[in-house]
């Protein structure tokens, strides 16, 4: 099966820097969307020293082995990541999301950490194939959130887990079989906390993929883009 791809990344309109970070190796077939936090010299570090790792994979034997080395290549960089805020004689954790998907034949296995988050387009509907590592995640799984108020909590940003924040790093996996014209987005929250999931699947089945993703940056930024933007889409073709 054979992909094609397109990304966009953009400061937004009210942070200074651009802390996110992404990955299209369509040929090796990995994709990734990493969203850092710290701060100057922190969360663009994390967020590109997990997009480095992921680009720079051991040759694997089997996709269960591929998968294995890009869970472990984010082990090494969460271990990287805490002892450089130990080095730097701080407290604040310099850490990073990460969301991945890898594909092989007909097989994807999606990887996160955090908040960024990837959907699939299949079959005209729209579904959220990651779970947010978040507090207000776990409050709507435990009933006492709604789904469609998550947003406007004011702990929305809290995250559960982070590459970077603790040990042992707990990566979440999910794999799954491709259809033909599946489309997969990874996104990070400042698309996803903007641009609902209706309006992205309306973008991505009623225009051509460049198009689609103008769209939606066009459409984040015109609603004040508070954070940094950045997105991945992936078609099979
Ligand atoms: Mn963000």
């Amino acid at each position: 099966m054979g992909f094609v791809c397109t990304t966009r990344t953009h400061v937004g309109h009210k942070r200074k820097l651009n802390e996110d970070s992404l990955l299209a190796l369509t040929d090796e077939q990995i994709w990734a969307v990493a969203d850092g936090m710290g701060g100057h010299d922190a969360g663009e570090v994390a967020s590109a020293m997990v997009v480095d790792a992921l680009d720079h994979l051991p040759p694997a034997t089997s996709f269960l082995n591929r998968i294995g080395k890009a869970v472990g290549a984010l082990e090494i960089v969460n271990s990287s990541l805490i002892e450089l805020a130990r080095s730097n004689g701080t407290d604040r954790t310099i850490g990073t999301t990460v969301v991945g998907l890898m594909t092989e034949a007909e097989e994807y296995c999606c990887f996160w950490v955090g908040d960024s988050r990837a959907y699939r387009i299949s079959g005209g509907a729209i579904s959220q194939i990651s779970r947010d590592h978040s507090l207000v995640q776990d409050l709507v799984d435990a009933g006492m959130l709604e789904a469609e108020r998550a947003e406007q909590h004011p702990n929305a940003n809290v995250l559960t887990r982070a590459v970077g924040a603790a040990l042992p790093l707990k990566v979440d996996t999910v794999t799954g079989r491709i259809e033909p014209s599946d489309i997969f987005v990874l996104a990070s929250d400042g698309l996803t906390r903007i641009v609902r999931e209706d309006e992205i699947l309306a973008a991505i089945t009623t225009l051509p993929m460049d198009k689609a993703a103008d769209k939606l940056l066009d459409l984040t930024l015109a609603r004040g883009a508070p954070d940094n933007v950045t997105f991945v889409i992936v078609k099979a073709d």
